[in-house]
C-alpha cells in the first residue's frame, strides 16, 4: 500500500540517518526529500509547503526534549506532522448490538461500494456482530447477483429484489428483514451516482431522509487523489457523511493526496480498501498508517505496552532509591518490569529510528535479555539477607 510514497519517505529517513552530523543543512535536505515524496503522491502543494514550514520551525527553533537526539527528534516531528496531515484522529463507529444499525453506502460509479458493503459486513462479523447487506441499487444490471457472489463464500446474508425499480422500497424492506432477525449491522449498498446527476442525487437525498440511516458511509476511490476532497464535500451537502471508505489504496500512488484532501475537509476516513478480495480491508488509524509509511513500527502499540507494564514505584522504593539504597532484588525487578513490555530489541523497534540502529545494538540488547534471566536465577538462589546486603557474600 502506498508503496511509492512509503519507499520515498523511508529513503529520505535513511539518508538523514546516514549523515555524520544532523545540522540545519541536513534538515533542509530532508524536508526537501519529504516534499518531493508528498507531491508525487498528489498531496496539495499548499498543504506540503505548510507542513514543511512547520517541520523546519519545530525542529530548528526548539531543541529536542532531554535525552532525545536531534535525528530522532526530526523523525518524530515528521511522524506527528504527517499524522496531522493525513487525518489525526481515528474514527470509530459506535454500535449498540441487536439494534439493526443501518449504514448507508453512497458514492460515484465504480468507486467500490458493492464490494466494500460486503467487506464492511465481513469486518463486523469477524468481530462477533451479525451483519447483513441490502441491495438498494436498482440501476446496475446484475447488482444483486454481484453482491451475492461476493457475500456467499463468507456466509453473509444479502437482501434484494432484482426486479425492483424503487430503491427506497427495497432498502426499507431490507432493513425490516434484518431487524426482524435481530441483526446488529445492516449495510445498504446503493447505485453509483455523480454529483452532476440531479435525479440520482435527489434519490440519494430521499433515501437519506426516508430510510433515516444511523450513518452514511461515502466510498471514494484513492485514485481520485486530491479530487477526493471536493467530492467528499459535495456528497456531504446532500447527506451528512459520517465516515469514508477509501478504496483501491493498493493500486495507486495517489492515496496520500486523497487522504490529505479528505482530512482537510474535516471528514473522516474510517476504512481502507487494499485489494479486490473481501478481506482486503482495514481500519484506518492515521498514527499507525504513518508509522508504517515511515517504517517506524507501531508507536501506539508502544504506548499501550508501557501502560500495561505499569511501571509503578512505591513511595518506600522511591525513598530508598533517592538514598541510593536500592537492593539487588529491587534493581532486578525494575529491569524485569521494563522487560515485561516485550523483548528489549522489539521495544527498540517501536521507537522512531529504532529499526535503523546498527546491528551491534540489537546484539547487545539480546545479550542483556539473557543476562537478566541469569541474574534472576542467581537472585532466586540467594538468601534474603544476601539479597539485602550482597557484601556478606564476599565475607563467606
Ligand atoms: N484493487 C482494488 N480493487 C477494488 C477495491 N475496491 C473495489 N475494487 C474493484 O473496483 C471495481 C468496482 O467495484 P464495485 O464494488 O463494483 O464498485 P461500485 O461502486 O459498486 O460500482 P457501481 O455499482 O457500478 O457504481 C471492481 O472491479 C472491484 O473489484 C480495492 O480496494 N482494491
Ligand atoms: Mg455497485
Amino acid at each position: 500500500m502506498e508503496k511509492g510514497l512509503s519507499a520515498k519517505l523511508r529513503d529520505a529517513i535513511k539518508r538523514l540517518l546516514r549523515r555524520p552530523i544532523v545540522d540545519e543543512a541536513a534538515v533542509a535536505e530532508f524536508v526537501k526529500d519529504i516534499q518531493k515524496a508528498l507531491i508525487v503522491a498528489d498531496v496539495d502543494v499548499k498543504l506540503v509547503l505548510d507542513l514543511s514550514n512547520r517541520i523546519r520551525e519545530r525542529v530548528l527553533k526548539k531543541p529536542p526534549p532531554p535525552g532525545v537526539s536531534l535525528r530522532d527528534h526530526v523523525i518524530y516531528v515528521v511522524y506527528e506532522e504527517l499524522t496531522n496531515l493525513l487525518g489525526k484522529d481515528r474514527y470509530r463507529i459506535s454500535i449498540s448490538p441487536g439494534r439493526g444499525h443501518v449504514l448507508l453506502l453512497v458514492g460515484i460509479q465504480g468507486s467500490g461500494k458493492t464490494v466494500s458493503a460486503v467487506k464492511l459486513a465481513r469486518w463486523f462479523s469477524k468481530r462477533g456482530l451479525r451483519a447483513g447487506v441490502v441491495c438498494a441499487d436498482t440501476y446496475r444490471p446484475g447488482a444483486y447477483q454481484q453482491l451475492v457472489q461476493y457475500a456467499k463464500p463468507y456466509h453473509i446474508e444479502v437482501y434484494g429484489d432484482p426486479t425492483a425499480s424503487d430503491a427506497l422500497r427495497v432498502a426499507k424492506e431490507g432493513v425490516e428483514f434484518f431487524r426482524k432477525r435481530k441483526y446488529d449491522i445492516i449495510v445498504v449498498d446503493t447505485a453509483g451516482r455523480h454529483k452532476k446527476e440531479d435525479a440520482l442525487m435527489q434519490e440519494m437525498r430521499l433515501l437519506y431522509k426516508k430510510l433515516n440511516p444511523d450513518c452514511v458511509g461515502l466510498v471514494i476511490s484513492a485514485d481520485m487523489g486530491q479530487q477526493a476532497g471536493p467530492l467528499a464535500a459535495a456528497f456531504h451537502q446532500i447527506a451528512p457523511v459520517g465516515f469514508i471508505i477509501l478504496t483501491k489504496m493498493d493500486g495507486t500512488a495517489k492515496g496520500g493526496g486523497a487522504l490529505s484532501a479528505i482530512a482537510a475537509t474535516g471528514a473522516r476516513v474510517a476504512f481502507l480498501g487494499t485489494g479486490e478480495k473481501v478481506d482486503d480491508f482495514e481500519e484506518f488509524v492515521p498514527s499507525r498508517f504513518v508509522a508504517r509509511l515511515l517504517g517506524l513500527g507501531d508507536l501506539e502499540g508502544l504506548l499501550e505496552r508501557v501502560k500495561q507494564a505499569q511501571l509503578q514505584v512505591t513511595s518506600r522504593e522511591a525513598r530508598r532509591m533517592l538514598r541510593g539504597k536500592i537492593t539487588l532484588e529491587e534493581l532486578v525487578s525494575r529491569l524485569e518490569q521494563v522487560r515485561r513490555m516485550g523483548p528489549l530489541t522489539k521495544l527498540l523497534s517501536y521507537l522512531p529510528g529504532g529499526m535503523m540502529l546498527p546491528d551491534e545494538v540489537f546484539k547487545e540488547l539480546d545479550k542483556l535479555d539473557e543476562k537478566l534471566k541469569r541474574w534472576r536465577a542467581i537472585l532466586n538462589s540467594m538468601t534474603r539477607a544476601a539479597k539485602e546486603n550482597p557484601r556478606i557474600l564476599n565475607a563467606s
